[in-house]
């Protein structure tokens, strides 16, 4: 690790307060999110990332706008700090039009093409093939210098899609950096449970990758990581294998009874949470108080009260327009290339 990017004295007061607003900004729209989805107004699946907003606050500012990124259906922060408008995620949410993927896709299929954040997906592990092939166009096209960042759950590890993307990645020398959010579980499985090699870089070097293994509650540390990372994959045109250490902290999605794990245990984690963690080193580094973070997360829920009214004065698609983009299947006839 560089020096410069873990130490917040070296990194400066407004690169340290940017990482803090960042996480602050995804938590606030989470948890209004839950609440919504309490009063019936978000509905579908909602995954939230609460706990690991540092993965996607150390990883995502460390890339290009000609850079493309692929996620899960745990996408808010990405998609938040890619620069998607929360207006168009909340209203994304609410089922509306004026969301970012005109409300056919929620919570889980958050898209905006024009910054080149190519979802958001419902499968696990179907990302991965994505992330190869929009880094094998780049390849061809080409875009040179382009990287594709890959997010996934440790849970991607048991699909036959992970071996297949890391393996041709390799083997095609493509440019993307795969970063596993490894939060321990996949639903109620505990990684111990279903995988008899729980350090999930040798899986990857066993493919030829090289790897880093990074505790990803430290946002700090996450940065420097994925600085050191994406520089490699940008110059070498060649996969790079991240597995960050992480903790969900609230349920896999919004009906999950958590039998699973011990509320200690949850409670141990929050202790090391990433917004406690960085805001406590930088108030005894004297380069923050609260009064820095009552400002930053007043502006946050203003800018969360602004989408949610955003949301609200949305449209809803008009019941004819529901078969548009529907493809029919041809008939028998024409299938066959009969003629009369
Ligand atoms: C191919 C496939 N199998 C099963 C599911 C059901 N499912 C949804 S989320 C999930 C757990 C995935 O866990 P992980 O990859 O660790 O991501 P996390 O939810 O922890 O972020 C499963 C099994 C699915 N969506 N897709
Ligand atoms: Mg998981």
């Amino acid at each position: 690790m560089s020096d410069a990017a873990t130490d917040p004295q070296k990194m400066g007061r407004d690169a340290c307060l940017q990482r803090v607003r960042d996480m602050v900004r995804i938590r606030r729209f989470e948890e209004r999110a839950a609440q919504l989805y309490g009063e019936g107004k978000i509905r579908g699946f909602l995954h939230l990332y609460v706990g690991e907003e540092a993965v996607a606050a150390g990883v995502v500012p460390q890339l290009k706008p000609d850079d493309n990124i692929v996620a899960t259906y745990r996408e808010h922060g990405h998609a938040l700090l890619r620069g998607m408008s929360m207006n168009a995620i909340m209203a994304e949410m609410f089922g509306k039009q004026e969301g970012c993927s005109r409300g056919r896709g929620g919570s889980m299929h958050l898209f905006d093409r024009d910054r080149r954040f190519f979802g958001g997906n419902a499968i696990v592990g179907a990302g991965l093939p994505l992330a190869v092939g929009l880094a094998l166009a780049d390849k061809l096209l080409p875009r040179p210098g382009c990287v594709t960042a890959c997010f996934f759950g440790e849970g991607a590890v048991a699909e036959g899609a992970f071996h297949e993307s890391l393996n041709l990645a390799a083997l095609w020398r493509v440019p993307v950096l795969f970063v596993c959010e490894n939060n321990l579980y996949a639903m109620g499985t505990a990684l111990s449970r279903s995988e008899s090699q729980i350090d999930l870089t040798k899986k990857a070097a066993s493919y030829g990758l090289p790897t880093g293994h990074i505790n990803g509650m430290n946002v700090l540390a996450v940065q420097d990581a994925a600085q050191q990372a994406v520089a490699w994959v940008r110059e070498n045109q060649a996969p790079f294998f991240l597995e960050l250490h992480t903790y969900r902290f609230r349920a896999h999605s919004m009906y999950d009874a958590e039998l699973y794990r011990d509320k200690a245990e949850v409670e141990s984690w929050k202790q090391h949470g990433p917004i406690l963690g960085l805001t406590n080193r930088l108030k005894a580094e004297n380069l923050f108080d609260e009064d820095d973070f009552q400002r930053i997360d007043r502006e946050a829920e203003a800018e969360v009260d602004a989408a949610v009214a955003f949301a609200e004065a949305g449209t809803l698609e008009p019941v004819q327009d529901l078969t548009r983009d529907v493809t029919t299947p041809p008939t028998n006839a024409a299938a066959q290339g009969a003629t009369p």
